[in-house]
């Protein structure tokens, strides 16, 4: 390394608070003995060359926001025709180090690049769905936020007796977010994508236990969650959609759960039952950029720090987490449709968030 670190940031995929606190953790530990860069949009901005020393007034403006607007953020899947220009950038800014912050595609971006280049190349875990091997940042802050929206619905529902609110939360594939706000919320009924695809639940098996809950509730009011990667389990909720550079569906532009209920009004008609007014809304956008809470400025704070070991150890195609550096190598897997890529973690059915809904679901479904 030369007398001066020389370290490149980034930031990838949907935003997710604690992103910008992460940034100024390592421009507080660098600061002083060397400069650390900020790469502007994601990975466009690390091939078209696109970065700037960033300055103690511009760190301390954005240090405890939510968003990821200090720099900027996108989905670009690094392709092996970007390797040269992402080598000249290298070049140019002289880089000892890249920090990747971003989700399971933006760790796949990353360890491929770590087998091109010998700057370092460093992923830490962000996003809200939680959906990573290790511990993402602003999971906890999301969580936080929707679970408070989703109580004033229950309040809303319970002052005015007149609406069932349907809610689809973000999430992806995955349904940790729907069963933290199930939980912290104590939201009247949540389905969980795993455990119908554990199942095999049908169409008119979940319509069925809709109407259940309906029969069981006895009342005109209530919150219901619904995950967005529902139409993975049930397909008749799928909609064609473009994929992203990653080949992920657009889950979060689909209205599977307006679906879902219209095929439970369609079933409430057929046996002749009453079906109260239904109220559809869509959580996600708003979560992910709010002020990160304590919890995730502390854990952001504890990843800043790792990466900056990282850099000092001179480890790379590693992913940080509270307890040190991995490599994402040992997270690697083959999928059928997206090729050799990170995983995602679904929810344990095991784990002990599961039980813990599990306990508690029975008496959400009368509760006010
Ligand atoms: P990532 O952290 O993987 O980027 O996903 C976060 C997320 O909020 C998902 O929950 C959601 O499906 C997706 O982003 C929506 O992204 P977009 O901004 O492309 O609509």
């Amino acid at each position: 390394m030369k007398e001066r670190l020389r370290v490149g940031v980034l930031l990838s995929g949907g935003p997710a608070p604690g992103g910008h606190h992460v940034i100024a953790t390592l421009f507080d530990l660098i600061d002083g003995f060397g400069e650390l860069y900020g790469i502007e949009r994601g990975a466009e901005g690390l091939i078209e060359g696109v970065a700037h020393v960033l300055k103690k007034e511009q760190i301390d403006r954005f240090r405890y926001k939510g968003g990821f607007d200090l720099l900027k953020t996108r989905r670009k899947k690094i392709l092996p025709g970007d390797i040269d220009a992402i080598k000249k950038t290298i070049q140019k800014f002289s880089f000892d180090a890249l920090i990747f912050i971003g989700g399971d595609d933006t760790a796949t971006n990353a360890y491929k690049l770590s087998k091109e280049v010998s700057t370092l190349i460093i992923h830490l875990p962000k996003t809200i769905d939680f959906d990573l091997a290790v511990p993402s940042f602003g999971f906890d802050t999301a969580c936080s936020l929707m679970s408070r929206l989703i109580r004033n619905l229950k309040v809303d529902a319970r002052s005015t007796g007149k609406y069932y609110h349907v809610l689809k939360l973000m999430g992806r594939d995955t349904s940790h977010i729907t069963l933290e706000c199930a939980i912290r919320s104590r939201a009247n009924f949540a389905l969980i994508t795993e455990e119908l695809i554990h199942k095999k639940a049908t169409l008119p098996q979940v319509v069925d236990a809709i109407l259940h809950f309906f029969e069981e509730r006895k009342k005109e009011y209530g919150v219901i969650l619904i995950p967005e990667g529902i139409s993975l389990a049930i397909k008749e909720l799928e909609e064609t959609t473009e994929l992203d550079p990653h080949g992920n569906a657009d889950l979060s532009g689909m209205e599977s759960h307006v679906r879902l209920m219209q095929h439970v009004e369609k079933e409430a008609r057929k046996r002749g039952l009453h079906l109260p007014p239904l109220r559809f809304s869509t959580m996600g956008y708003e979560a992910r950029c709010e002020d990160p809470t304590p919890y995730d400025l502390e854990y952001t704070k504890k990843l800043g720090i790792r990466a900056f070991q990282a850099i000092l150890e001179k480890k790379s195609g590693v992913i940080v987490a509270a307890d040190g550096a991995h490599l994402i190598e040992n997270y690697m897997v083959e999928d059928s449709k997206r090729g050799h890529v990170v995983k995602k973690v679904a929810v344990d059915l095991h784990g002990s968030k599961f039980l813990e809904f599990h306990q508690i679901r029975e008496s959400l479904v009368h509760e006010d």
